[in-house]
């Protein structure tokens, strides 16, 4: 591999959940490294692999290949209790992670504490709450602005921690009231969880630029999606990060010049977890066929998925942004069973066509929906492995997708295991 080796970034392009686990796990089997740069345990990737189904939040999807190093990078929150959980999941599927996984230096920590403060803002908002996972994900990257958070780094730090901790903790009682809390226990627990992990802990920023230059194969994995990205998402019903190519950069340390591909994952229909709007929302029959033919359950939570049809209004504007290279469709064999199928390519508002997604949520309840249909193909897709077997209906779809997004499709997605994949070269 050269030294202008460049990374390789995969991106939710609507409210997430559209396959970025399988396709991390797809490329991770040829790279050197998969990187997380920013989210936390509120992820939920799935892998189906080998006969196994693996669900990761906090790790990278890469940890399931055997040669492929896991980067946790600056730009996560980190909970350290679910990292190592699902380090115990790893291993109780008979895969080995030793010297395969870092955690940088810069992580900001979530701590029980953001989670009870996920809860309690939750519970403020009452009818008009986000509908977070609740992992403390918010508060967490609220600590961190405010710089009463703590990285990974001051762990190891004392009497700094001691003090930081204490100080948090006596910010979120003024904050929230005087809450059930054994702030010198949790103190103690944390302690022994950081000297747990203190091997992994590393700076990956020097590591990961090193390893570019040095010609190795990096991978970046995203997480949450664009919809829910803090600027560009459907504010405030968003995640805390920036989920995009810019949310890539900030979050491991990298220069734009280094990064390659950016792969936008689009599911062939759109679901969403949480509050907030849904343009192509379908709360009817073909809604219900999506939800239960796509098995649309929330891989953190367990929540049931809204679902709805294609939004490319959505798409488009995640393109803009991201500047997708190509597309990995994912999903497709779910639409098998329509009869026929519907993709949003405008909205009106007040009697105007709209092409890009609108920042204002209220117009967005006003406006209507522009709709093509399609014919569905009515057979099962899952035994194609080239574009050119799946029926002439399906390749129509696909190409129509292709041609108003003006992004190759590269991958398409054909069932949920790792080899239902076809790929277009
Ligand atoms: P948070 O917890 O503060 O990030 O929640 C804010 C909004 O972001 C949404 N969100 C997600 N949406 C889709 N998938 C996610 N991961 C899990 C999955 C979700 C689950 O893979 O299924 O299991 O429920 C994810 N994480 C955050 C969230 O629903 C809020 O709308
Ligand atoms: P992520 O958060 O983007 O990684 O996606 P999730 O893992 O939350 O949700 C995607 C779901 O769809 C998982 O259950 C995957 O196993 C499944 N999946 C991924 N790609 C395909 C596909 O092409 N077809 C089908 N039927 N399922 C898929
Ligand atoms: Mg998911």
């Amino acid at each position: 591999m050269s030294s202008s080796n460049k990374v390789t970034v995969i991106l939710g392009s609507q409210w997430g959940d559209e396959g970025k686990g399988k396709l991390s796990d797809i490329l991770a089997n040829k790279a050197d490294i998969c990187a997380r740069c920013q989210g936390g345990d509120n992820a939920g990737h799935t892998i189906i692999a080998n006969g196994k189904k693996f669900a990761v939040h906090i790790l990278p999807s890469g940890i399931v290949s055997p040669n492929c190093i896991a980067v946790i990078c600056n730009g996560v929150v980190l909970n350290i209790e679910s990292l190592f959980k699902e380090l115990g999941e790893i291993e109780a599927q008979g895969l080995d992670y030793t010297n395969r996984i870092f955690v940088s230096d810069r992580c900001q920590v979530v701590f029980n504490l953001h989670q009870l403060a996920d809860g309690f803002n939750e519970q403020e908002l009452g009818r008009g709450s986000i509908g977070t996972t609740k992992r403390g994900i918010g508060p967490a990257y609220s600590t961190k602005s405010l710089r009463t958070g703590i990285r990974v780094h001051e762990l190891y730090s004392e009497p700094l921690f001691s003090e930081r901790f204490r100080a948090l903790v006596a910010t979120m009682k003024k904050r929230y009231g005087d809450f059930d809390y054994d702030t010198e226990g949790e103190l103690a627990r944390y302690k022994a969880l950081a000297e747990k992990m203190r091997p992994m802990v590393i700076d990956t920023v020097e590591y990961i630029n090193n390893e570019i230059n040095a010609g190795k194969n990096v991978l970046v994995e995203g997480a949450n999606a664009h919809m829910l990205d803090i600027d560009f998402g459907t504010y405030p019903y968003v995640t805390s990060s920036n989920t995009g190519v810019g949310g890539a950069l900030t979050g491991i340390g990298i220069p734009p010049a280094k990064v390659g591909n950016v792969i936008g994952v689009v599911k062939a229909y759109t679901t969403r977890v949480g509050g907030g709007p849904f343009p192509t929302e379908q709360l009817n029959d073909d809604g219900k066929l999506l939800q239960s033919e796509g098995a649309e359950f929330g891989v953190t939570t367990g929540r049931p998925r809204r679902c709805g049809w294609l939004d490319l209004v959505v798409v488009k504007y995640s393109t803009m942004v991201n500047g997708y290279t190509s597309i990995n469709l994912t999903k497709l064999d779910v639409l098998d069973v329509m009869d026929e199928i519907k993709v949003a390519t405008s909205y009106s508002i007040n009697g105007k066509e709209v092409t890009s997604f609108p920042a204002d949520l209220n117009s967005l309840n006003s406006a209507t929906v522009n709709y093509t249909t399609f014919k569905g193909w009515k057979s099962k897709i899952a035994n194609c492995t080239s574009f050119d077997q799946l029926p002439e209906a399906c390749q129509a779809y696909v190409r129509f997708i292709e041609d108003f997004l003006g992004v190759p499709v590269e991958w398409i997605g054909t069932g949920a295991g790792r080899t239902d994949m076809i790929h277009i070269k």
